[in-house]
């Protein structure tokens, strides 16, 4: 299992777990669309992420929230590009950018990015190629179906083999085509093309996930799962996205993807303290 992860050159420490800060630069993502679409927005957003404790940051410039559209190839670049470059001189973590564009992988990379975080998990034409090229790490993200459609009728015999089995089947495909296991990572996909049953099922199970042997990335915050569970609309999921951020680290999860960093920290060292019996990291 990775101990430090190099991430364009930026070093992403995973012998212990770590929290992922939320970047959307888009007008329309479920929890927070519209409110950090400027670069200086976003460079605010960005810093009191990583002085809250964030050890990489995720800059996404496509909403993939249920019922979205996807976006051109010449928006996402406008959006994500400009702020990726202003990052990189002003965060000394290391960038992530959410995107499964092959073109938009290559030139976020240029532009500063040292992980690509793809919820096709490279399944897109010329998107493996371009991420070996990238020489990057990547995240690769179970989902059934498309944004668009996911959340109408999601069916599993087994969701957690079937999840496990298709990641296990990405992972595979990466390294076939060059992108060696030490660069990836994986990832359940909470909430894409799952129901809350799903979802839960995933969450307990997830050490059947980290036996692939890669550190695992789990995204739950402000989710749909969260808001139903306890039945708090979104400006009140705090309390659930800790929660479940604390069940993710407790279950082998090494990445914790979040909106709310200081109080995901916060969880995630808990959990990892009580794991270690008493001892502190
Ligand atoms: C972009 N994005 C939204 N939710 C996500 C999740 O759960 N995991 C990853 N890797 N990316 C996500």
């Amino acid at each position: 299992m990775a101990g430090i992860l190099d991430c364009g050159g930026r070093s992403l420490a995973l012998g212990r777990p770590q929290v992922m800060g939320i970047l959307n630069v888009t007008p329309d993502s479920f929890s927070d669309g519209g409110r950090f679409v400027g670069a200086d927005a976003a460079i605010d957003h960005a810093r009191s992420m990583v002085a809250d404790g964030a050890a990489v940051i995720d800059v996404g410039g496509e909403s993939t929230r249920p019922g979205s559209r996807g976006v051109s190839v010449e928006e996402e670049l406008d959006r994500v590009i400009p702020v990726l470059e202003a990052l990189r001189d002003e965060v000394s973590v290391p960038l992530s950018v959410d995107t499964s564009k092959p073109e938009v992988m290559e030139a976020a990379a240029a532009a500063g990015a040292g992980l690509i975080n793809d919820v096709m998990a490279l399944r897109r034409p010329g998107a493996l190629e371009a991420a070996r090229c990238t020489g990057l790490p990547v995240c690769l993200m179970h989902m059934q179906g498309v944004p668009e459609t996911m959340q109408d009728d999601p069916r599993y015999d087994s969701v957690v083999t079937e999840v496990r089995d298709f990641l296990a089947g990405r992972m595979a495909d990466a390294e076939a085509n060059g992108i060696p296991r030490e660069r990836i990572i994986l990832d359940p996909g909470f909430g894409f093309g799952k129901t809350d049953p799903h979802n839960a099922r995933l969450l307990a199970g997830l050490a059947e996930i980290c036996d692939l042997g890669v550190p695992v990335l789990a995204g739950l915050s402000r989710k749909s799962l969260v808001g139903r569970v306890l039945g708090r609309a979104l400006p009140d999921r705090l309390a659930g996205s800790v929660a479940a951020a604390a069940i993710a680290t407790w279950n082998g999860a090494r990445i914790i993807r979040a909106h709310d960093v200081a109080e995901t920290v916060d969880a995630v060292r808990l959990a990892e303290y009580v794991q270690a019996g008493g001892i502190e990291a």
